[in-house]
């Protein structure tokens, strides 16, 4: 921003301010109360309402017994969860009982960090919120206060935020997790593979899984695909250094070196264009660029790749032919948290680009196109014209399509492109789902204020200075989910069951939060059910059915090419892109090219992470449900090397990493299942929040063994596995 108009912008938003705090003396009377569920205390009811558990949003059927919240299950209707919840969401119920819920708005009572409270009124809170809030619009400006928030509950929020005048908004799920890969498959198809994804798992004939462990990783529409999938013959192809779920249903395993994958993936196209066994219709009508594609692979064989990734040549000329068997149904899983090396985007592209090759985008068995029902947003007032964000000063990362959460921390330690001096954390928590807890705290050090909306005293809440207790999903409503799928569909969230505290729902929050700064205005709906149903009735649906039913279905649409949904790419080329001219402008590989990792140092293994069946992230390990199927993680070590090591399954061990950050104790499981260059462990635990009394330091932490992370140069992604650990006996006390 030049001098000239960050002075013009100070003058406005003192003007703004002053509005602010006159219009904040009369809010009292205009703020209205939640909705209570208030169910009937004799009998059973059952209430449609869509999961949070995780953030793929299934349709859901909760019932109340005796006024008493009973059990969840899957609602029939719904095309997701297709009646069936996964274990998580079946132990939701858990998230509304847990006593270590937060329960009342916290204002910090000492040092940021100690967990030292006092408990205030929700007016109390705003109070203190709005007052730093428009210091920090008055010195630095609206753009100094940043969001991070993750999944839709966060919406509300984010309008009081825009209205506020800040363009800074950012999750973990992009530079964390999906980012690579939807840079990689945008750049190739013009398109994002989308959350749900666009797999079109149970037709396919030939499943590709390259670490996406599915059955593990348990996004419920996607395991059960993959069971029928299976069921229906198709072959399975996982290439994973550990025996994943989903690698005990494949008919070849590859059990591939770590941050290798690029060069197996490359070395399969090389075959399958040598061997002329592509599409070469669908490549000649849609594809741009092939010939320097075939060009720059031309070296990349199998043998090539074998010491390299340690597979066979004869097993990826076998694995390549068996994918090329069943075009276009074969699919190469996109995967999902692709955030591994530092050089996933380009893993990514290359995963598109066998896909492409094979013709399965657009193809049944292969990716389907999404669709949605058409829902218009709330007519709202414009927002104030905000300033460039500061997550990716000078287009660093040209092809970052969102914000990077770590760009937002970066200006926040160093105060480029401005200054942060506001956060607002709505469910995420960045402790534990930032690379480099060190780099998180020093950000956080540096604001002036950092409001944390939050369910149980999560690691980032005992950093706020302000905590606010949110209802959990169960009882509040949220907004429409409008999903893009394989049919058109809205689904509600509702609450099914009173917060036993002073709890609130999210929308609630954003509105008297709003009104505290005098942005009344952008809140000109009374309570949430007015807005659900403007928007419902916008759309010609109704709200009764709706809240009767939890989710209206709308008519089928062609999805794949063959049955008539377009076939248009979104890419400069208006093609698919087997050769980036955009990519090779900016300076990167036209087509992938792999660069060797870097090897464990001798003693080290390379830390791997993922997921439990029955835990999301590191948000279920207090729900008394889920923590009783699984109560601590444990890191798997390879058989021998636990020989060597003189570890055996069950010992307690620490996990040390190459910046001599150790671990909290967790549990061997000594296993043929893994090679013996890594270890793993499931993310989310090794809790250290005082107020997590059930989770507290049960099972180690990934994320912090995580100081070092590699950044993907084309759109800020934070590779994590590039940590390296050795094992430390624990030393027991008698
Ligand atoms: N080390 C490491 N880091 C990772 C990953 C990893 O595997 N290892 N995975 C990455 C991936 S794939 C992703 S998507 C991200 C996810 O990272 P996050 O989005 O940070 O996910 P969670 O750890 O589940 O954090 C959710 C927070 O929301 C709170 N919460 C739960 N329910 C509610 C609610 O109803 N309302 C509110 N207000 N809060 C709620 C929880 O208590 C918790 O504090 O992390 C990324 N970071
Ligand atoms: N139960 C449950 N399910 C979830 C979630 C959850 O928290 N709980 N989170 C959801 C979210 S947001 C996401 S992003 C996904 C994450 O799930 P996925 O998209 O499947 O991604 P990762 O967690 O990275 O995958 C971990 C797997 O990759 C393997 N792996 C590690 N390094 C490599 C490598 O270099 N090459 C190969 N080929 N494999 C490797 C590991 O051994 C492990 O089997 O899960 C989703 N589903
Ligand atoms: S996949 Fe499981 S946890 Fe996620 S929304 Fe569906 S039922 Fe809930
Ligand atoms: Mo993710």
């Amino acid at each position: 921003m030049s001098a000239y108009s960050r002075r013009k912008f100070l003058k406005i938003s003192a003007a703004t301010v002053t509005a602010a705090t006159a219009a904040s003396a009369c809010t009292e009377a205009s703020a209205t109360p939640p909705a209570p569920a208030r169910r009937a205390t004799k009998g059973v009811e059952r209430v449609p309402t869509y999961c949070d558990v995780c953030f793929w949003k299934c349709g859901a059927i909760a019932s109340v017994r005796d006024g008493a919240l009973w059990k969840i299950e899957g609602n029939p209707i719904d095309p997701l969860s297709r009646g069936r919840l996964c274990p998580r969401g079946t132990g939701g119920i858990g998230a509304h009982s847990d006593p270590d819920r937060l329960k009342r708005p916290l204002i910090r009572r000492s040092d940021r960090g100690r967990e030292e409270w006092a408990e205030v009124s929700w007016d109390e809170a705003f109070a203190y919120i709005a007052k730093k809030m428009h210091t920090i619009k008055e010195t630095h400006g609206p753009e100094s206060v940043a969001m991070f928030a993750h999944g839709i509950g966060g919406n509300f929020l984010k309008h009081t935020l825009k209205a506020y005048g800040t363009p800074n908004f950012a999750a973990p799920s992009f530079a964390q997790c999906r980012g690579p890969r939807d840079v990689g498959f945008r750049m190739t198809f013009g398109e994002d593979v989308g959350s749900p994804e666009r797999t079109d798992i149970k037709n396919a004939q030939c499943l590709v899984l390259i670490g996406s462990h599915l059955g593990e990783n348990m996004h419920n529409t996607q395991v059960q695909e993959f069971a029928e999938a299976v069921g229906n013959g198709a072959t399975i192809i996982v290439a994973d250094p550990r025996f994943s779920v989903a690698a005990s249903k494949a008919k070849h395993y590859l059990p591939i070196k770590p941050g290798t994958d690029l060069a197996l993936v490359l070395a399969w196209m090389n075959v399958i264009v040598t061997e002329g066994l592509y599409d070469k219709d669908y490549v000649a009508k849609y594809g741009f660029g092939f010939d320097q594609f075939a060009a720059s692979i031309a070296a990349n064989t199998p043998e090539w790749a074998y010491p390299e990734t340690g597979i066979e040549p004869e097993v990826i000329r076998a694995t390549a032919r068996e994918m090329a068997r069943h075009k276009p149904a074969t699919l190469v899983h996109p995967g999902r948290h692709s955030a591994w090396y530092g050089d996933d985007t380009q893993r990514s592209r290359a995963v598109a680009l066998l896909n492409a090759l094979l013709g399965s985008w657009g193809r049944k068995g292969g990716f389907y196109t999404p669709v949605s029902m058409s829902v218009p947003g709330y007519p709202y007032p414009a927002y104030p014209t905000a300033p460039a964000k500061v997550d990716n000063p000078g287009g660093k990362y040209p092809f970052a399509h969102e914000a990077i959460s770590t760009g937002i921390r970066e200006a926040t330690i160093t105060g480029q492109p401005y200054p942060i001096k506001g956060w607002f954390v709505y469910a995420t928590n960045l402790i534990h789902s930032l690379p480099n807890e060190a780099e998180t705290i020093k950000a956080i050090q540096n604001l002036d204020l950092l409001v944390v909306v939050d369910v149980i005293p999560s690691e980032i809440a005992g950093w706020a200075d302000v905590v606010l207790p949110e209802s959990v999903y169960l009882e509040r409503y949220d907004d429409l989910n409008v999903e893009w799928f394989r049919e058109p569909f809205v689904a509600l969230r509702q609450p099914v069951i009173d917060s036993p505290d002073d709890q609130k729902p999210n929308w609630w929050m954003a509105k008297r939060l709003a009104e505290t700064l005098g942005l009344a205005h952008y809140y000109p709906w009374k309570n949430i059910e007015e807005y659900l149903d403007h928007r419902l009735t916008a759309a010609g649906l109704s709200f009764d059915e709706l809240k009767k039913e939890g989710i209206i279905r709308g008519a089928p649409q062609p999805i794949f090419f063959d049955d008539g949904a377009p076939s248009e790419f979104a890419t400069p080329s208006g093609k698919i892109e087997f050769f980036s001219l955009q990519l090779q402008k900016a300076g990167f590989d036209p087509v992938p090219v792999y660069h060797r990792p870097a090897e464990p140092p001798a003693g080290s293994f390379r830390l791997l992470a993922g997921r439990a069946p029955v835990h999301t992230f590191s948000r279920t390990q207090s729900n008394r449900i889920l923590s009783d199927m699984m109560d601590e993680n444990e890191v798997w070590i390879n058989a021998d090397m636990a020989r060597r090591l003189d570890v055996k399954s069950g010992d307690y061990v620490r996990l040390k990493n190459q910046d001599a950050v150790v671990s909290n104790r967790i549990r061997v499981k000594a296993t043929e299942r893994i090679r013996p260059d890594c270890v793993y462990m499931v993310h989310g635990f090794g809790h250290t929040a005082r107020g997590l009394r059930h989770a507290l330091q049960k099972g180690a932490s990934d994320a912090g063994l995580i100081t070092r992370y590699a950044t993907d140069p084309l759109m800020g992604g934070t590779g994590m596995n590039v940590n390296f650990v050795t094992i430390e006996p624990e030393v027991t006390h008698g």
